[in-house]
């Protein structure tokens, strides 16, 4: 067996390989959508029109999903974009982008990968986000109170910036409602100035055709993201 010190000295190596790693994929990802979201994105739709009537071209937003690892964040973005669940999702080790096409524009969803090393790289991705989704795993009780400390950090950076909170996980016994889960994040403090959803999902196959489907995820985003 290997001796404490030694295991204590290759987690450290570990972890800062990860974080190397992780600040790689950062800056590769900066590069590559450098200018792609320069100011936040106003909308040009009237209510029910489409853009390219209009004679726009199509355009992007950015949706940042967030969450503690294991939330679930990868299993809703592989399912708003297929329409299909997966059985396993291997952690996100840095970044996980996303391209789902809605009507007159395409949505981006970034999804930063959960573990502590990487909510490091949360906050730099909010000034050019049009919304964060925050997944929790509604069924892990005892991390409730690092999720709440997490989202109420980022969200004091941007007081405007629309939040979807996703109680995931539904399908578990001990999953808290949305009730329970809204004051076990104290949502309550929000203040008036943000537009602020949550819903219920479950990124399972049984859950596709019931009302906790994140289907509504996708709708939800799409009407946040056309609003005048
Ligand atoms: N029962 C159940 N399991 C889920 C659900 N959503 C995700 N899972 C499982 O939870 C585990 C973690 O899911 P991920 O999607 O990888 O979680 P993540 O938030 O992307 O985690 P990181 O990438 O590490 O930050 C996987 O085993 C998923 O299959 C759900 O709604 N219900
Ligand atoms: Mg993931």
């Amino acid at each position: 067996m290997a001796p404490r010190g030694a295991l204590g000295h290759l987690s450290l190596v570990l972890g800062a390989a990860v974080a190397a790693v992780g600040s790689l994929l950062f800056i590769a990802w900066r590069r590559y959508f450098r200018g792609r979201w320069g100011a936040r994105w106003e909308p040009p739709l009237a209510a029910g029109c489409c853009a390219e009537q209009l004679g726009f071209s199509k355009q992007q937003v950015l949706v940042l999903v967030l969450g503690l690892d294991g939330a679930g964040k990868s299993s809703v973005l592989h399912y708003i974009s297929s329409e299909a669940a997966k059985d396993r999702t291997a952690p996100t080790q840095g970044f996980n982008p996303v391209q789902v096409p809605a009507e007159g524009f395409q949505i981006d969803l970034l999804e930063v990968g959960g573990s502590q090393n990487l909510r490091f790289y949360w906050n730099q991705f909010l000034s050019q986000a049009h919304v964060l989704v925050f997944v929790v795993d509604s069924a892990d009780g005892p991390r409730l109170p690092v999720a709440r400390q997490e989202l109420h950090w980022l969200l004091a950076e941007d007081p405007r910036l629309p939040l979807v909170v996703l109680a995931n996980k539904q399908d578990k016994r001990d999953a808290l409602s949305v009730a329970e889960l809204c004051r076990e994040l104290a949502l309550h403090l929000l203040n008036g100035q943000r537009q602020f959803f949550v819903l219920p999902t479950s990124a399972t196959h049984a859950a596709l055709a019931t009302a906790t489907s994140i289907r509504h995820v996708k709708s939800l985003l799409v009407k946040l993201l056309s609003q005048p």
